[in-house]
C-alpha cells in the first residue's frame, strides 16, 4: 500500500490495488461467477468458501476504492484495503447505520438525496427507533449545537443533492471529536467521486459513493461503495456485509472496476463542461439563479476552491417563471435526458421537486428551497458545444 499511497490519483484509478493473475498474467480480474468454492478437506480453502463473503472480482473493485480513499489498511487488515462493494448506494448507507445501535442519534445534512431522508425517517425511526436531527451543517455553529454526546452518526453529502450545499469537513470533525467522541463521521461523496474529494483525507471516518454515478460512470450498473480508514469499523462492516449479504455482484463488480479506470479523466472533462454551462446559464435570462460551486456566485466559493480538487458536474437553476418553464426546458432537450440519476457519460436533466427529492415533504422542501423552478442538470463528456446548443434551443 505504501507504494499506492505515492500514485496520484490518475493512476491510481488504474493500478491501486490491482494486479496480474498469478495464474494467466490477465490484467483485468476475469468475472468470477462462482457462488461457492471446492474445498479439499473440510475448512481448508485457499480463502474463499462462498460467494456472498469472499469474491475475487468484488475484492478487486473493493481494494481500488480503499486506494482511492487513501484508507491505508493493508489486505492483511482487510481484504478490501478497506474498500467495500454493496449492490446499491442505499444499501451501502443501510449498513453503515447498523455500525451503530439501535435508537441511537443521528446528526445529519439537512439537504440530502431524498431516498437517504427517507432511509432515516421512514425506515430506520420504526424499525431501529433511530432520530435523526437534519441540520444546516453549512454552518459549523449549528452543528455545534446539536451534537449531544448520544450522537452515533453524523451523515453528509457535499456538495449536497441537489443545492450543492458545502460543508467544512476539517470543521466539522474537530467539533465533533470534541462533543460526540463515539460519532462514527460518513461523508457521501457521491457528488465528487473520489477525484474532486476524499472525505478520509479531511478527518472523516468514512466515505461513501452511489457508484450508480460517477464512479462506475456509464449508467449500467447500480452500486454502493464504501471506504474506511478504522479498522475497527472495517472489521465490522466485514462481517455486516456477510451477514446482511448486500453485496455488489460481480458482474457489477467488474463494470464498475472498468468504468473507474476512466474516472480522472472523465472528471476532468465533467468539471471543465460543467463550468463552461453554469457560466452560460448563469447569463441567460430565463434563469432567475445559478448554483455551482465553481461559479463565484456560490455562497461558498472559497471553501470550494479550497476543499475541492474539481467544481464537479452537476449544475443546479432557479428558472424565473416556475413549474411551467420548468416543463417546457425538460419537455424541449434533445440531448440531455429527462431522467433521474447523474454522473454518467450522458447528460442528464430532472426536476427534483417532482422527481428525486419527491419523498421529501412539501412544507420541508419549502424550507430547504427546493422549489418547483429548480433544475438539476448532469453534466456529461459530450461535446460542451452541442449541450450548450442543448440547453439554448430548449430555453427557446
Ligand atoms: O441509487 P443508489 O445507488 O441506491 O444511491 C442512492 C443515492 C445515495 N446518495 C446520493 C447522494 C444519491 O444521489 C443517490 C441516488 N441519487 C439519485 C438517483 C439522484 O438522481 O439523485
Amino acid at each position: 500500500m505504501s507504494e499506492q499511497h505515492e500514485m496520484r490519483l490518475a493512476t491510481k484509478v488504474i493500478h491501486s490495488g490491482q494486479r496480474p493473475d498469478p495464474v494467466t498474467g490477465a490484467v483485468m480480474p476475469s468475472i468470477s461467477v462462482a457462488s461457492t468454492y471446492a474445498q479439499s478437506s473440510p475448512g481448508v480453502h485457499q480463502g474463499f468458501e462462498y460467494s456472498r463473503v469472499q469474491n475475487p472480482t468484488r475484492y478487486a473493485l473493493e481494494r481500488m476504492v480503499g486506494g482511492l480513499e487513501s484508507a491505508g489498511l493493508s489486505e492483511e487488515e482487510d481484504p478490501g484495503c478497506g474498500g467495500f462493494a454493496f449492490c446499491s448506494g442505499m444499501a451501502a448507507i443501510a449498513n453503515i447505520v447498523e455500525l451503530i445501535p439501535a435508537g441511537s442519534r443521528i446528526v445529519a445534512m439537512d439537504d440530502l438525496y431524498g431516498g437517504t431522508g427517507r432511509l432515516f425517517t421512514q425506515v430506520l425511526a420504526e424499525s431501529r427507533g433511530m432520530r435523526t436531527a437534519y441540520v444546516d451543517l453549512t454552518d459549523p455553529a449549528a452543528f455545534e449545537r446539536e451534537l449531544t454526546p448520544e450522537t452515533k452518526l453524523v451523515w453528509l453529502e457535499a456538495p449536497t443533492n441537489p443545492l450543492l450545499k458545502l460543508v467544512d469537513l476539517p470543521a466539522i470533525a474537530k467539533i465533533a471529536r470534541r462533543q460526540a467522541p463515539d460519532a462514527i463521521l460518513g461523508c457521501d461523496s457521491t457528488f465528487t467521486s473520489s477525484i474532486n474529494m476524499r472525505p478520509l483525507e479531511l478527518g472523516f471516518d468514512i466515505a461513501m459513493h452511489s457508484s450508480t454515478k460517477f464512479m462506475n460512470g456509464h449508467s449500467d450498473a447500480v452500486g454502493g461503495l464504501i471506504a474506511t480508514n478504522r479498522r475497527d469499523i472495517a472489521e465490522r462492516l466485514r462481517f455486516l456485509q456477510m451477514s446482511v449479504g448486500a453485496v455488489l455482484p460481480p458482474f457489477d463488480s467488474y463494470l464498475t472496476l472498468r468504468g473507474i479506470k476512466t474516472l480522472a479523466i472523465r472528471m476532468a472533462k465533467h468539471n471543465e463542461s460543467s463550468m463552461r454551462i453554469a457560466k452560460f446559464l448563469d447569463q441567460h435570462a430565463k434563469v432567475e439563479r445559478v448554483l455551482y460551486p465553481g461559479l463565484p456566485s456560490h455562497p461558498q466559493h472559497e471553501l470550494a476552491k479550497k476543499q475541492l480538487d474539481g467544481f464537479g458536474g452537476i449544475v443546479t437553476i432557479f428558472l424565473k417563471d416556475g413549474l411551467e418553464e420548468a416543463r417546457r426546458l425538460l419537455e424541449r432537450v434533445r440531448l440531455f435526458a429527462l431522467a433521474e440519476s447523474l454522473g454518467g457519460v450522458e447528460s442528464l436533466v430532472e426536476h427534483p421537486a417532482i422527481m428525486t427529492h419527491a419523498s421529501v415533504s412539501p412544507e420541508r422542501r419549502a424550507e430547504l428551497g427546493i422549489s418547483d423552478s429548480l433544475v438539476r442538470f448532469s453534466v456529461g463528456i459530450e461535446d460542451c458545444d452541442d449541450l450548450i446548443a442543448d440547453i439554448e434551443q430548449a430555453l427557446g
